[in-house]
């Protein structure tokens, strides 16, 4: 299988060596090396100790153009961006990864695309180099995408590839980087995937892992690796705010899996920012850079700074992202909601949790009127109140005289009309073919 370039630009600069022109390091990088690993502090720290040699800014789950609370998020994404921008610039990285979904929406709205593009143009006119996946949730606007970023200094990955996977360079340092790359592997995709040996069929996990191992036995030891993925490692710690299904056991991928001739595994896919304690070398899920919805109140929002060498050094540095707005859920009932929401004025975006069960009128409207930060107003009922509540569920194995005499209750008089039509709906719902 031959390795493809897929950055002309990069081509040049950065041609394969031959193994026998290849600088010796004097240890290998792969096997059993000892790599240093300093904890993650949550500031900037200028001056490092690895800041002439490898450095990389790993961020994923940008989900430009999702919404919360029905309002978008332009604002905060657009400021989010340009802190990205900014630290990429400050901290000299050699090369920025996104890991992954970096759009919510397969056919992102214009806003989205100049958000996103606008990124791109100003690391190519910084002379910063980087390095893009296709997550799930991104679609074909990665085709037309890949031509145009690929004329600035962006590297473009849109499905997994046995002929794309990978893109070399040299660093500020002029030390030889590699970073593969494996887009978010649709099932398939996984199916047919080229070059991962004829043993590339069975279970989804087993197929990824199969064509994992196919893209690090491509890897070279005298070259700094970096494995950037959007995937679902099994173990993973997700949030409420995935894909359901994109995230179920059956598409878990064992952190085993990973590989382990790499210096630094980025990855995408799960929304908290993590470090995976089963895989055989450093991977962390950067995590999304908004709180995405009133789940993550509290949860740090930011990306990696991560420096790396040809002699094993690693330091990985997890940065808060000041613009992430924040989020809080203010429990409240009826006559006390004023004085519990106002401390959050000025404090990001609250959620109203009203324990009442039975709200006054309008409640909704008034407290937004009053507290226009309250952007999501909810209504919990007592547990006492939930059971007397009839559900479909308990309807199905009630009487016509029942859900006639529940009609009454919750819609007042009705008329014998409305009595025969209620009584007609009752006999489809029980009598239900179920062939149908
Ligand atoms: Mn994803």
């Amino acid at each position: 299988m031959s390795q493809v370039r897929v950055t002309p630009r990069m081509d040049s600069r950065m041609r394969r060596k031959h193994p026998s022109e290849r600088p010796s390091h004097g240890k290998k990088v792969l096997g059993g090396i000892e790599k240093k690993y300093s904890g993650g502090n949550n500031r900037l720290v200028r001056n490092r100790r690895y800041t002439n040699n490898m450095r990389l800014l790993h961020t994923a789950d940008w989900h430009v153009g999702s919404t919360l609370a029905g309002l978008d998020r332009f604002g905060e994404t657009g400021k989010l961006l340009d802190e990205l921008f900014a630290a990429a610039q400050t901290e000299k990285v050699d090369v920025v990864i996104v890991a992954g979904d970096v759009f919510d929406n397969p056919m992102p709205s214009n806003i989205s695309q100049k958000l996103v593009f606008d990124f791109f143009a100003r690391l190519s006119g910084a002379g910063i180099r980087s390095v893009v996946l296709a997550g799930n949730h991104d679609g074909q606007v990665f085709v037309p995408s890949k031509s145009l970023l690929s004329l600035g200094t962006a590297s473009v990955f849109e499905k997994p590839s046995g002929e794309q996977y990978q893109v070399g360079f040299r660093s500020r340092a002029d030390e030889p980087v590699v970073v593969t790359a494996l887009p978010y592997p649709h099932e398939r995709v996984v199916m047919k995937l080229n070059g991962a040996g004829d043993d590339i069929h069975g279970d989804y996990a087993g197929s990824v892992s199969t064509f994992i191992r196919w893209l690090a036995g491509q890897m070279h030891a005298s070259d700094i690796n970096i494995f950037a993925a959007h995937l679902m490692i099994a173990g993973a710690q997700l949030t409420d705010t995935e894909r359901p299904m994109s995230v179920s056991p059956f598409f878990a991928v064992p952190a085993q899996s990973l590989p382990s001739s790499t210096m630094y595994n980025a990855l995408g896919h799960v929304h908290r920012h993590q470090q995976l304690v089963n895989a055989p070398t450093r991977s962390e899920y950067s995590g999304t850079i908004f709180r995405v919805n009133f789940s993550e109140e509290g949860t740090p929002k930011g990306f990696n700074l991560v420096d790396t060498d040809t002699r094993g050094n690693l330091t990985v540095q997890f940065c808060e992202l000041k613009s992430a707005i924040e989020l809080h859920n203010v429990e409240c009932a009826v006559d006390d909601w004023a004085n519990r929401l106002e401390p959050y004025r000025n404090r990001g975006y609250t959620k109203a949790r009203i324990h009442a069960d039975d709200p006054p009128f309008n409640l909704q409207g008034e407290i937004r009127a009053v507290c226009p930060w309250v952007v999501k107003v909810e209504f919990l009922r007592s547990e006492a109140a939930t059971t007397t509540r009839p559900t479909i569920e308990a309807l199905a194995s009630t009487s016509l005289e029942t859900v006639q005499s529940m009609y009454r209750a919750y819609n007042g008089n009705a008329t014998e009309d409305v009595m025969k039509v209620v009584g007609e709906l009752f006999q489809e719902v029980t009598h239900a073919d179920t062939d149908a």
